[in-house]
């Protein structure tokens, strides 16, 4: 069983002193209502458009980083990870020059941050459904740093900026993290637990009381993973961007970019029930019938 959840701070021009020694100490914090109604209503719709664009041009790797598909609730086939999302859409893209992310830069002091929109795997687009034929409903514990090791550099500062766009009370699983684990060794950083396969609860971690348009930010070294929702459908929709905030030098992906080794490894999460199937040609029959979610 969980045993704490998040407390919610508000986001103002700058991060507060309190927020600061919060996220220093506990590797994550969680930021309410970042985002408003429209602001959301817009970015789903542009998420559904980014889709549509990959589908109808057999896109299924972006800069190098394979795209997830799956199946939704009625069928239809859609993409449950997308990599560079902002790459495909003005909106998402200007969403990323919103100053408060500058501001959430800070955290990473004394190193410099900044947007990694072209940089590792650029916006996130993950897309959590429950049902038989979903391909991504849960994702095992893992940091998210030894990427850079198997990239061939060291660990660097990073954050992970989630942007919420669907409701996920506590009970309706979500992100679960071990606060104060960003403070581990390195042995502790890739031993901890088995990366992506192990899945159970951990009697000390923290879990969130998530509403739509709410942000959290977790250090790359923190173990987190995502509980998988016990409702079926509608319910256990789950609709969450990650965002990049790193350090060090430059480095953008482009469309020749080699698929990183790690893609391989976070394939063993998969659920292996549900081999997802599909052509090109039913893409393009998808996209012609409306048959996309
Ligand atoms: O969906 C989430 O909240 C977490 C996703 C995650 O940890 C990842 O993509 O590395
Ligand atoms: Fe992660």
């Amino acid at each position: 069983m969980s045993t704490s959840h998040s407390a919610g701070f508000l986001l103002g021009q700058r991060v507060t002193r309190e927020q600061e020694t919060f996220f220093q100490r506990n590797g994550y914090i969680q930021f309410k209502q970042f985002l408003n109604a429209d602001q959301l209503a817009e970015i789903l719709h542009e998420i559904r458009s980014v889709q549509r664009y990959l589908i109808s041009n057999n896109i299924d790797k972006v800069n190098g980083i394979p795209l997830k598909f799956g199946r939704d609730t009625d069928g239809s086939l859609m993409i449950q990870r997308i990599a560079f999302a902002s790459q495909y859409s003005q909106v998402l893209s200007n969403l990323l020059k919103d100053p408060r992310f500058t501001s959430i830069t800070q955290l990473l002091q004394p190193y410099q941050g900044r947007i990694g929109e072209f940089e590792k795997d650029g916006l996130v687009v993950n897309h959590y459904v429950n049902h038989e034929n979903s391909a991504f409903n849960r994702m095992g514990w893992h940091t998210d740093s030894p990427r850079d090791l198997f990239l061939g550099s060291r660990i660097l500062p990073m954050l992970n900026v989630g942007l919420h766009l669907d409701d996920c009370p506590f009970e309706n699983g979500g992100l679960r993290v071990l606060a104060g684990t960003h403070k581990q060794g390195l042995f502790r950083l890739l031993f901890r637990k088995k990366y992506f396969i192990d899945n159970n609860p951990d009697k000390e971690e923290t879990g969130f009381n998530v509403q739509a348009g709410d942000l959290t930010i977790h250090d790359g070294r923190l173990w987190h993973r995502v509980q998988q929702s016990p409702f079926e459908g509608e319910a256990s929709r789950r609709r969450v961007m990650y965002i990049p905030i790193v350090t060090g030098a430059y480095q953008p992906k482009h469309a020749d970019s080699a698929t990183p080794f790690y893609h391989k490894l976070a394939a063993l999460q998969k659920n292996r029930k549900t081999k997802i199937n599909w052509s090109p040609a039913e893409g393009k029959a998808a996209i012609a019938q409306n048959n996309i979610a």
